[in-house]
């Protein structure tokens, strides 16, 4: 099992030093950082402790002006070593590092009282003791305290033993199946190509494996992957893991960005949190607030809509939601550190727990309520509760960090990929009962309501109407009809035998070669033009004008008489044809007209032949 472990401390308080004392490598690998003696950027090492347990080592620069360099290297730490030089004591990034540990709840962490040699032991108490105030009420309050020399070498194995047994009491990181890995160098290397580092959570990356760039999008293959310069086959989360990506040039990668599986994580502009204000805060947070938002590895231009009161004051905590200059890729429950661009300061910090939240309304104590559940662990049920219409259930998830296997355990009606939070199951379905119960009042003649009309009028996403109506059909609400929708209990008028389409039907089949003028049949039989609609539809009466109507035997027998009678004299007329069916003209005529624009006969002067 490997472990990630950061520097922290102020400038030139030998944390460079330590890394090298404790592993031969030099964390500061840029010229000028050989040049001006400094760290600037992020440096990496890695070792080995006595149990065999492996750490990767992320070095940060002390230096003020390089704090955000600092703050990309603080995620996803096991544990952190703050350093602090013997002679020196607490300084200004002392406070503040240690600040941003305690704002990102890093809480397994150890000071290396540096440059022990340089002082003697009455002054190392002190300094002892000095540190220990520092911890006060902080993530770190009562780590151990190791005076050590990167000289003499005097307490670097005490050091690596404390760490040791510190990364003993760690739990396993957590593999939610959804790896990420937020990246913090880009580089070539010639015959390989673009490679990235970073520490990797959530999950485990594989060789050959395709991952997406977000928020940019990019597709990209993992070529290889390094862990503390060895080739592996798979990386686990918890580890620092270099990749060497095909499909993007150096140039198209940057700090910031995340590699993910495709389409498991997501971009947003809009987070919501908990934050707090740091104690010794230069201002409150004030609503409104242009501000900076460091999470993973990336830095953001933040405004903050402080959804209760006006600000929360130094020391406090309240309810945010950030609109950031630019989408970022982020979970659910990760850190995040606001800072004041300038005069440059750290202002707030805490865990995000919403990433992908609605803009709300303000000073609206059931954002907070809502806020609260979310953040005390009903995540996923809070989540769907935004989906009045409905979610797809990889969507949900990929707002959260959530398995699959947690959506069992909503209150939730699940149908197919589609899901509803209980109560919203429960309206949209009575929605749909009052939609059709009033279509069947005002249609009683027809089977059902189209689809279509149903799925606008009920206000169902295009995506969820198969799924959701398969739920409704298998509650018994409805049932399907050629396409159309009714309630189960509906039975369209027409499958009556007495009401007035049966006795329509009856009127045209008394003489049903010659019938009665559709008119006549209708007032007799009491039907009105829905009822001849549905018979149409249905097909049991055939209408081959606006006044004459057939049944559909009559109709049937009448195109058989036609085809008959030009088979045996070669073509039909009218009169011929009246006086086969008993009828008068008007009908004749109609229906040969009607058979003449159904292309089943032609009109050759006056008589008929077949197409
Ligand atoms: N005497 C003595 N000098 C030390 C010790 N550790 C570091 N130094 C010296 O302190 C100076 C600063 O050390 P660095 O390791 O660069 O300090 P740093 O904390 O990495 O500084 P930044 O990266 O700029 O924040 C160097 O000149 C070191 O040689 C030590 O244990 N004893
Ligand atoms: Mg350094």
């Amino acid at each position: 099992m490997s472990f990630v472990v950061g520097t922290a401390g102020h400038i030139d308080h030998g944390k460079s030093t330590l890394i090298t004392a404790l592993t031969g490598i030099d964390p500061d690998r840029l010229a000028e950082e050989k040049r001006r003696g400094m760290t600037i950027d992020l440096g990496f090492a890695h070792m080995a402790l006595p149990s065999g347990r492996e750490i990767g080592i992320v070095d940060v620069p002390g230096h003020a002006r390089f704090i955000r360099n600092m703050l990309a290297g603080v995620h996803g730490l096991d544990a952190v070593i703050l350093v602090v030089a013997a002679d020196e004591g607490v300084r200004p990034q002392t406070r503040e590092h240690l600040e941003i540990i305690d704002l990102l709840d890093v809480r397994r962490g150890l000071v290396a009282l540096t440059k022990s040699d340089l002082v003697d032991h009455e002054w190392l108490e002190m300094m002892s003791a000095e540190v220990a105030g520092a911890l006060e009420h902080t993530s770190l309050e009562g780590s151990r305290i190791l005076p050590v020399s990167a000289v003499t070498r005097d307490g670097l194995d005490a050091l690596v033993r404390a760490l040791d047994a510190l990364l003993a009491e760690t739990e396993a990181r957590r593999d939610v199946g959804r790896p990420r890995l937020p990246i913090d160098r880009v580089f070539t290397i010639s015959g390989f190509g673009t490679v990235v580092t970073g520490t990797l959570v959530d999950g485990v990356l594989a060789t050959g494996q395709e991952l997406e760039v977000v928020p940019r999008g990019r597709t990209v293959r993992i070529r290889g992957l390094q862990q503390h310069n060895r080739k592996v086959d798979t990386a686990q989360p918890g580890s620092r893991v270099a990749v060497n990506v095909s499909g993007a040039e150096k140039e198209e990668l940057e700090r910031g960005d995340v590699l993910a599986m495709p389409g498991s994580l997501t971009t947003t502009r809009r987070v919501d949190a908990l934050a707090r204000v740091v104690d010794d805060a230069p201002r409150s947070l004030r609503h409104g607030a242009e501000l900076t938002l460091h999470t993973g590895t990336a830095e953001v231009g933040a405004r903050a809509i402080v959804l209760e009161g006006d600000a929360v004051e130094p020391g406090a905590q309240g309810w945010v939601q950030l609109y950031l200059a630019r989408p970022i890729a982020v979970a659910e429950r990760d850190g995040f550190v606001l800072r004041i661009p300038s005069p440059a300061a750290t202002l707030a910090g805490g865990r995000f727990a919403d990433v992908a939240p609605r803009k709300h309304p303000r000073h609206d104590s059931t954002v907070r309520e809502s806020l609260e559940r979310r953040a005390a662990g009903n995540v996923l049920q809070e989540e769907l509760r935004k989906y009045p219409r409905g979610v797809a259930v990889s969507a949900l998830l990929k707002a959260t960090l959530a398995a699959e296997s947690d959506v069992e355990s909503l209150d939730a009606f699940r149908a197919g990929d589609w899901i509803w939070a209980r109560e919203h199951w429960s309206s949209l379905s009575e929605r749909v009962r009052l939609v059709l119960a009033e279509y069947h009042a005002a249609h009683p003649m027809r089977a059902g309501m189209p689809r279509e009309e149903l799925r606008s009028r009920a206000g169902v996403p295009p995506a969820a109407f198969q799924a959701a109506l398969r739920g409704w059909h298998e509650e018994g609400l409805v049932a399907e009809h050629g396409g159309e929708v009714a309630l189960a209990e509906h039975h369209a008028a027409v499958e009556e035998t007495d009401g007035p389409a049966a006795r329509l039907v009856a009127a045209l089949s008394r003489t049903p070669l010659a019938p009665p003028s559709l008119n006549e049949a209708m007032q007799e039989s009491g039907a009105t033009a829905e009822v001849v609609r549905a018979l149409e539809r249905r097909g049991d009466v055939v209408r081959v004008s606006d006044e004459v109507a057939f049944t559909r035997e009559a109709y049937a027998n009448a195109i058989a008489l036609v085809k008959e009678m030009v088979a045996a004299g070669g073509s039909v007329t009218v009169a011929q044809l009246r006086d086969r069916m008993g009828a008068s003209r008007r009908p004749v005529l109609a229906l040969l007209e009607h058979l003449d624009a159904q292309r089943v006969t032609r009109r050759v002067g006056d008589s008929r032949v077949l197409r």
